[in-house]
């Protein structure tokens, strides 16, 4: 039963509403590829938000594509089954042992709790892997990390034929080898490759942080690639930001007209940034 009292609060949520039409119109038909970070998934109620912003995008005419970490939720599974993990330049060095068990946490637990999380809103997800109709071919990155893979092929095909039946691809980051060898893909480099491949309108880096920040710590809303690389050559970008910076670089050099990074558990992330005059976080263009 709606309420019938004209609260100012529903004025204007009224007032939001219509201003987000040349936003609506703008994002029409748009492929907008969003990496969930493992640290952006906390909560069950934030994964429910999520999901209702997500099915909400697909609705009014947006093509989602959800491309997930899960790197805490693999720690903790290899703690329990008493396997040693190391991280190296921020990949996880993966040994045949480590790389069944990342399949099984990512393609298994994180990605159906997301797939869960959007179908109980009433949206179609889908999840895969980049092993899924030959999405995302890899190659090892380096013997030294043993099975972590850079992908060198791609094959986005079965994306087109799920956003033409309005479903919701929702993608855990690994790869199939040219060996048959399963290769554990750091989620933000697979997120840049895929949005890459779909020559996508926007890549979101959803993550635990509000976005690049500047000598002082504060957020800087707008860049340019030129300035992503003066800031990393000064020191100014570092440690956990590297990865990120570096994903938005390839993918807006392969073409994603702008990246955002942003921080995933904040309410509505999603939605801030695509559908109100605001935005969220650090926008990067070429
Ligand atoms: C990552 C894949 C998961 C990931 C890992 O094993 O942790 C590599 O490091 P977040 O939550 O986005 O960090 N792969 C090669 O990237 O998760």
């Amino acid at each position: 039963m709606k309420k019938r009292d004209m609260n100012r609060d529903w004025i204007a949520a009224a007032a939001t509403l219509s201003s987000a039409l040349p936003y609506l119109q703008r994002y029409d038909g748009a492929i907008v590829v969003i990496k969930l970070g493992g640290h952006a998934m906390g909560s069950d109620e934030g994964m429910e938000s999520f999901a209702r912003d997500i099915v909400l995008m697909q609705q009014v005419g947006v093509n989602p594509v959800i491309v997930h970490g899960g790197g805490p939720m693999i720690n903790a599974m290899l703690d329990r089954l008493n396997i040693r993990s190391e991280f190296v330049n921020g990949k996880r060095v993966t040994d045949a042992a480590t790389v069944e068990v990342v399949e099984m946490v990512l393609s298994g637990l994180v990605n159906k709790r997301i797939v869960q999380a959007i179908n109980a809103q009433g949206g179609r997800a889908v999840g895969l892997s980049g092993k899924d109709a030959g999405l995302m071919t890899c190659d090892m990155t380096d013997p030294a990390l043993g099975f972590v893979g850079t992908p060198s092929e791609m094959n986005p095909a079965l994306m087109h034929t799920l956003f033409e039946n309005d479903m919701i691809p929702v993608i855990a980051p690994l790869g199939g080898g040219r060996a048959g060898e399963t290769f554990n893909v750091n989620g933000d480099t697979a997120a840049g490759a895929i949005a890459a491949a779909l020559k996508a309108d926007r890549l979101l880096l959803l993550t635990d942080v509000a976005g690049v920040k500047d000598g002082d710590g504060a957020v800087v809303t707008e860049l340019k690639a030129a300035q992503i690389r003066a800031m990393t050559a000064d020191g100014t970008i570092a440690g956990g930001m590297i990865p990120k910076t570096e994903t938005a670089l390839g993918a807006l050099d392969a073409g994603v007209r702008a990246v955002v990074i942003l921080d995933g558990r904040a309410p509505n992330a999603v939605l801030l940034e695509l559908f109100t005059d605001h935005g969220a976080g650090s926008m990067i263009r070429p």
